[in-house]
């Protein structure tokens, strides 16, 4: 419709940031890029245990391990289910100064701690120490190899310091950020610290095509020639890294140095790693051995005070494992923070081919260490809400990073793959985000919480405003319904035929059924929903930061206008609210019949495909009670005397529909889709498995009508406290039993399933036990 410079001209402004002022803070003068505080951090998740800087082409450091197994060498590095690891995880973080881990690995276990010493002007000291001990599970690893690794990432330069043949005593080395520093391996001792232990050493210098690359280039250094004994006793063989003989051809130019201090050592025993900043001048004595084990009991102990302080939960009755539960599920949501740097690939309307998104910085909490080791917009919305109590101003860092990703038109990716690390572990399909895709604006319902609790001042806000009108005005206009104050999800699934029900990634709900033909006419209840949760938390940052609020507030009041609401989306017929749209409910998934082909010529594989058996027509979308039908009720529309809202209760409490022992179930029994797959290969999802972000909006809004005069009072009221314990008992059961936080659910065993550990929304367990919402 338009011309080709038109069409360059918009090309372009899809991968042009937001022309608006930064929303991130600079540091402040002569710090380190990311401040002071956290400069140094955990901020790799997706590797057990690791550090980096919070600047683009960071220094990084880290620990890989090995049982050494007769005939069977396991190398531990990147976090991979596939490791089958019983359980791993921080049971303490504070998101800034230290942190103490917990890995449980087939026949030993491993502690890593590290803290933190600020001092000098690159981000000051840290030491690590990491102590295994033997398990009694599985096979019994009779010595164990750790892999201290340091490398570069395309600048700086390091020195080792080795001493006799292989052992690799220190390193000294510069980059632009850190200047100069230094970094020793102490001897290894006994678990406690207290003598020294027989080891043997082994040591690699190479140069990797990047960091994405560490694993392949350590594995291929192994090699079985070694041996271990102290004097007097046997050798044994094992392996160790020797010799790295370049990549794959065609790997690249290499950008890292790598340095790799192997220790092979019989268990238990205690490793320590002290990092020192050059221009940290006058620092007391080495953070090792005692000084080391009394800072990190401050910590601890700061830690617990504050947990206590924050949620209160001791003060509530809860048992001491219950309090532990809670502190590991806060603290890995803070050892799950990242800082990604990169480019995402975007695909616009106004290009053929996907383009590069300028470079950019996240800082940001990850659902999943390993398997969605990156940032999530809506994700992210329910992280801040726990992250927030704990950390005001860690989260207004997150939200500025986020909106700081925003382009000209307003839009932020949904999913955020920066850096070649986070490449590796997404297949090549799901890169390319689109940017006619949104995902819902929770960040609207951090920054209310924010905002709410001493974390929004003026001055902030106004950093965030011009970018938040841009976000907002991006829904209002791209994702606009077929009538004023409808909406609709773009980028459902294209090949209808495909699919059971074609998904609706952008909704964040996935497979969760909507209307079965999409359509330009349809409207999307939640989105609606989350729409005026948006208008009115503008509203109130207009309001705060002295800009117009008046067109916010009337949109905010149009969109909980109780009438206007059952006139979009109360469907009479079903007795719940709906989505509406070009729909039918006569499909099925069956076998497509194939013509035999000539003879001689090979039999095609019949595939699935979706048959109507009644043609589809504009209406309300029935079949689908569950979670998109709660919406009124969930951000809390709903006038605490709206009949609706009794009816909502009702669905709720009712074992055929929505009820579980282990929280709401996604999508109702009684739905045709309940616990259906999509197509052969996609099992169901959103079709019935519990999911925490959401149960934690309804218990929150449980606790909001059960606090409002009105003929469901009683009635919110009983269920707040059912669903609450309901889903606070069976989180913590499936943590003991599993050792992890997961994904989802399952609605008939309370079984958690799909990825683990998934410490992102499902961490929300925290604040319902704290009852902070
Ligand atoms: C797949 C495969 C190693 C799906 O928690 C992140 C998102 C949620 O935002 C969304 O609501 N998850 C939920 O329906 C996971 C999405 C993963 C997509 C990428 C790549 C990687 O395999």
């Amino acid at each position: 419709a338009y011309g080709l410079y038109a069409r360059a001209r918009l090309a372009a402004r899809a991968v042009t940031l937001h022309p608006a002022p930064r929303a991130l803070l600079p540091p402040p003068p002569s710090s380190p890029p990311g401040g002071p505080l956290r400069f140094w951090g955990s901020y790799r998740p997706h590797v057990y245990f690791g550090m980096k800087t919070r600047s683009p082409r960071s220094l990084v450091a880290g620990l890989m391990w090995m049982h050494q197994l007769e005939g069977d060498v396991r190398l531990r590095h990147v976090c991979e289910q596939s490791d089958g690891l019983p359980r791993y995880g921080w049971l303490l973080h504070d998101g800034t100064h230290f942190g103490v881990q917990e890995i449980r690995d087939v026949g030993l276990s491993l502690q890593t701690e590290f803290v933190k010493r600020p001092g000098g002007r690159h981000g000051g000291d840290w030491s690590w120490r990491v102590t295994v001990r033997p398990e009694r599970t599985g096979p019994q690893a009779p010595i164990v190899s750790l892999l201290f690794y340091v490398a570069t990432d395309g600048q700086g330069a390091l020195q080792p310091l080795v001493e006799g043949k292989s052992r690799l005593r220190a390193l000294t080395g510069t980059t632009e950020e850190l200047g100069d520093f230094s970094l020793t391996f102490q001897q290894p001792t006994d678990e406690a610290g207290a003598a020294p232990l027989y080891a043997s050493y082994n040591y690699l210098q190479a140069k990797a095509e990047g960091l994405h690359r560490l694993t392949e280039v350590v594995k291929a250094s192994l090699t079985p020639r070694f041996s271990y004994g102290p004097p007097g006793t046997p050798q044994r063989r094992y392996f160790g890294v020797d010799v790295y003989r370049g990549g794959p051809p065609g790997g690249g130019e290499p950008r890292s140095q790598l340095l790799v201090h192997q220790v092979t050592v019989a268990l238990p025993c205690r490793l320590e790693v002290v990092f020192e900043s050059g221009s940290f001048a006058g620092r007391p004595g080495p953070l090792a051995g005692e000084a080391l084990t009394q800072e990190l009991e401050r910590h601890r102990a700061a830690f617990e005070q504050r947990f206590e302080d924050t949620f209160g939960l001791a003060a509530k009755g809860y048992s001491l494992q219950q309090q532990q539960f809670a502190k590991a599920a806060l603290s890995n949501m803070l050892g799950g923070m990242g800082y990604f740097y990169g480019q995402s690939l975007v695909r616009s309307p106004h290009t053929d081919h996907p383009q590069l998104y300028p470079e950019g910085s996240l800082f940001t909490a990850v659902p999943s260490r390993s398997f969605f080791p990156r940032g999530f917009l809506w994700d992210e919305g329910f992280h801040q809400l726990l992250l927030g109590r704990w950390d005001p101003a860690l989260s207004q860092e997150v939200l500025a990073h986020w909106l700081d990703l925003m382009n000209a038109e307003g839009w932020i990716p949904r999913e955020q793959i920066l850096g070649e690390e986070a490449r590796t572990k997404v297949p090549a399909e799901f890169v390319v985000q689109d940017t006619s895709a949104g995902n819902p604006p929770t960040l609207f319902l951090a920054l209310q919480q924010l905002m709410a609790h001493g974390g929004g001042e003026a001055s902030f806000l106004e950093r965030l405003f011009p970018r938040l009108e841009s976000w907002y005005q991006w829904y209002n206009e791209t994702q606009a319904g077929p009538e004023p104050y409808t909406f609709r999800w773009r980028g459902r699934d294209r090949e209808a035929e495909r699919f059971l029900n074609p998904k609706t990634l952008t909704s964040g709900l996935d497979d969760y059924p909507r209307a079965s033909h999409p359509s330009p006419d349809e409207r999307h209840l939640d989105l609606r929903c989350w729409m005026a949760v948006a208008s009115a938390v503008m509203a109130n940052v207009a309001s705060r930061v002295k800009k117009p609020a008046g067109e916010y507030r009337r949109m905010a009041e149009a969109l909980a206008d109780n009438a206007l609401l059952d006139r979009h989306h109360w469907a009479g017929a079903l007795g719940t609210f709906a989505d509406y749209g070009n729909h039918t409910l006569a499909v099925a998934l069956e076998r497509e019949r194939l013509r035999l082909p000539p003879p001689g010529q090979p039999l095609p594989t019949p595939q699935l495909v979706r048959v109507v058996r009644k043609p589809p027509k504009l209406q309300f979308v029935g079949g689908a009670l569950g979670y998109v039908s709660l919406f009124p009720l969930l951000l809390q529309l709903l006038h605490p005397d709206s009949p609706r809202l009794g009816s909502l209760l009702a669905d709720m409490r009712s074992e055929k529909k929505l009820w579980t022992p282990f929280g709401l179930r996604s999508l109702s029994r009684t739905s045709p889709f309940y616990l259906k797959h999509n197509t052969e290969h996609d099992p169901p999802y959103w079709r019935g498995p519990v999911w925490v972000n959401i149960n934690y909006l309804a218990v929150r809004a449980l606790h909001h009508y059960g606090q409002l005069a009105g003929p469901f009072q009683q009635q919110a009221a009983a269920l707040y406290q059912e669903l609450r314990a309901n889903l606070v008992s069976n989180i913590y059961r499936q943590y003991v039993e599993s050792g992890y936080l997961w994904e989802q659910y399952n609605d008939r065993t309370g079984q958690g399933q799909g990825c683990y550990p998934f410490t992102g929304w499902s961490a929300l367990v925290v604040l319902m036990m704290a009852e902070e919402y």
